[in-house]
């Protein structure tokens, strides 16, 4: 089991009790599908992708990076408890989406840097240490069921 300072526990919640999802999720995955291009591969159905314009213009991708961010939601509210919270979203994206695991490594990525700036000197170098121990966790709990 991981285990989490005072301090980790604090960080987490804070970061996304002041969290704008609207924005932040949204940003995050488009700056995925731009700096990773072949992540697009798996939003066949999503549309213009043709470039970082129509990316960040695409209300799908739009509306898949909130539910992506509000994904993230149940690992805060379970933080001792991260990978039973997510096996069922682990089969999905093992068995029925064929989401490559590597994937959600790029994805966190890229909320760090959304998130670091929005942050600006906020996002100390401790801040960023508690944040990726808990992406950490979470894109391990996701890639658990796969095999
Ligand atoms: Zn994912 C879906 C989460 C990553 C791809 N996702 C999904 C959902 C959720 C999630 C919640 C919904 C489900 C249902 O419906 O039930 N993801 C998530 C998270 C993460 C992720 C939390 C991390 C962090 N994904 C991801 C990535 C990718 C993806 C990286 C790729 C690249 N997903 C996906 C898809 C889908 C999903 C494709 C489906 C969509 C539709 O709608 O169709």
């Amino acid at each position: 089991m991981v285990e989490w300072t005072d301090f980790e526990r604090a960080t987490i919640q804070d970061i996304f009790a002041n969290m704008d999802y609207e924005d932040v999720g949204p940003a995050t995955l488009s700056r995925c599908l731009v700096v990773y291009p072949w992540t697009q591969r798996y939003f066949g159905n999503f549309g213009n992708l043709y470039n970082a314009a129509a990316i960040a213009g695409n209300p799908l991708v739009a509306k898949h990076g909130k539910t992506i961010l509000h994904g993230l939601d149940r690992a805060v509210k379970n933080m001792d408890n991260i990978k039973e919270t997510y096996s069922e979203l682990s089969v999905l994206h093992s068995e029925k989406l064929h989401v490559d695991p590597d994937n959600f490594k790029l994805l966190s990525d890229c909320l760090t840097i959304v998130v670091a700036a929005k942050m600006g000197n906020a996002f100390t170098g401790d801040v960023q240490a508690a944040f990726q121990k808990f992406l950490s966790v979470v894109v391990s709990s996701l890639g658990r069921q796969y095999h």
